[in-house]
């Protein structure tokens, strides 16, 4: 009986490591390949309408392979634990038989103690060898970056040494004082002296740590008050899923901005009288097509739906009819009405709070002044090296962050809420070049999860002489008034076509 709960447990137990085991090999094997899940068998691009599918990463020989080996050393795992039970459950019955001792456990689990001591610390200073250099990265690309480096240095040294002092006492000691037969353990409940230091030492250090950090916090945060140079500053405006960056244009001066102006020709919601005039009538042209699909919904619409219906079901296209008879439920269950009349009432409101500002003597002289006119609305963020910059933020959905890596600098972009981050780059983006290679570009990343595209928004950023800023800055156009602007040059042109999507994008806002 005892012998069957026995090997019944042993069974369950190799059951469950297999099965923990596969699944977290398996999960890896995904993690290597490419989540094929949402993507259909015959066009693979279908429902992935945000995700640039690449064919060249499905799953290759060489990651068949590795998911082989991972299995061969599972099964070998499993029979070592299998034999090594054994082995013990052997030497127990021996024991039984023979009525001594034949295996101290004693000694065993302080040789154990030792080992995984060693094992440990062999493993740590393994990770610190092969991934160290991601993590003390010193090549800070900002004046502000250089003190987060050293102090993430500082901070990370004096834990490794008491990493090592605490751990390697910790093994030891269960190594050394191991049970002996008629030995018997030291009371000692308390020690002042011990207390004081050990409660002393590490205060000063977190103090002394805590200081620097504030200290540094204070040199970011109020960068402009030890500043003589030339200020800049810059909006940066975060939305589902992308970045753009507004300059003042010509005059210096930035425009006023408010979320109600936002439409499609004037994304950041510029204060300029005539396209603003241009979305009231635009609003208003919508409010009145609502009103007639309201007037025609069970007529017109409906007769229109159920013919749409009938053509799918002709052709058999049964995705198209699960759809259009979801549309002719919400016009026969009433969503459809609810939606146009919220959609006619936000749309009224809109054009109220427009009129409100414009028929405010007070408010419509100070939010309506020339200075949007000539605001550059661009697709990258062009800084000048060694000069401070203020990037004020905006975000027009929900809330993103808007991180720098190379500038060690991130800072929440929040609606309704402006944020800023004021840093000085320090280093060109050619001078990065010839130490991170051709390839490399500085990025305005979102570090934050805001949707399925979160991974791909970034915006590109280039730092270089002022100079170069300004003329950069002339060749773009302003968002209201058109500038002249010379033909460009075909082999800028050709350029311009083999670079990425935002550089695309560019032209086509132009
Ligand atoms: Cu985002």
């Amino acid at each position: 009986m005892n012998t069957i709960l026995k090997l019944t447990l042993k069974f369950t137990l190799a059951v469950v490591i297999i099965f923990s085991a596969a699944t977290l090999i398996s999960d890896s094997v995904d993690i290597q390949g490419i989540s094929t899940e949402h993507l259909s068998a015959e066009k693979p691009w279908v429902g992935a309408d945000e995700y640039q599918y690449d064919p060249g990463q499905t799953v290759t020989p060489e990651k068949t392979l590795s998911s082989k080996v991972n299995w061969a050393i599972l099964v070998f795992v499993v029979l070592m634990v299998l034999v090594l039970a054994n082995a013990f459950d052997i030497s127990k019955y021996t024991a039984k038989i023979t009525g001594r001792e034949t295996v101290n456990q004693n000694n065993v689990n302080k040789w154990i103690m030792l080992f995984f001591m060693i094992a440990g610390f062999a493993a740590v200073i393994w990770e610190y060898q092969t991934h160290g250099a991601m993590i003390l990265l010193n090549d800070s690309s900002s004046a502000h970056g250089v003190d987060y480096d050293s102090m993430f240095t500082i901070t990370l040294v004096l834990t490794t040494i008491v990493f090592f002092i605490t751990q390697a006492l910790l093994f030891y000691f269960s190594f050394r004082y191991a049970h002996q037969d008629g030995r018997k353990a030291l009371y000692y409940s308390h020690n002042n002296r011990l207390e004081v230091v050990w409660t002393f030492i590490p205060a000063v250090v977190l103090t002394v740590l805590v200081l620097r950090g504030h200290q540094t916090w204070k040199s970011v945060v109020y960068a402009e008050d030890n500043y003589n140079g030339k200020m800049h500053s810059i909006e940066v405006f975060a939305y589902q899923f992308g970045w753009k960056a507004r300059y003042a244009g010509d005059d210096g001066i930035m425009g006023n901005v408010d979320y109600k102006f936002i439409s499609g020709k004037n994304e950041l919601g510029l204060a300029y009288k005539p396209e603003v005039d241009s979305l009231v009538v635009d609003l208003k042209k919508q409010i009145a097509a609502d009103e007639a699909s309201i007037k025609n919904l069970n007529t017109t619409i409906l007769d229109g739906l159920m013919a749409d219906f009938t053509a799918a079901e002709n052709l058999r296209d049964y995705k198209n009819m699960e759809s259009v008879q979801k549309e002719i439920d919400a016009v026969k269950n009433g969503d459809r009405l609810d939606e146009l009349k919220a959609s006619i009432k936000r749309k009224t409101k809109q054009i109220e709070r427009i009129l409100a500002i414009q028929n405010d003597k007070k408010l419509f002289a100070s939010t309506f002044t020339s200075a949007a006119m000539d605001d550059i609305i661009t697709q990258e963020i062009h800084l000048a090296k060694d000069s401070l910059v203020t990037l004020n933020f905006r975000s027009k959905d929900i809330i993103h962050s808007a991180w720098l890596p190379h500038f060690r600098a991130q800072m929440n972009v929040v609606p309704g809420m402006p944020t800023k981050f004021t840093f000085r780059p320090t280093k060109s983006t050619e001078e990065a070049k010839k130490e991170r290679g051709e390839e490399f570009e500085y990025y305005l990343y979102c570090n934050k999860i805001c949707g399925v595209s979160h991974y791909n928004m970034k915006i590109k950023v280039v730092v270089e002489s002022q100079e170069k800023v300004n003329e950069w800055l002339k060749s773009q156009q302003p968002a209201f008034i058109k500038r002249e602007m010379a033909p460009v040059a075909p082999a800028i042109m050709n350029d311009t076509l083999k670079t990425s999507t935002d550089t695309i994008q560019k032209m086509v806002v132009r």
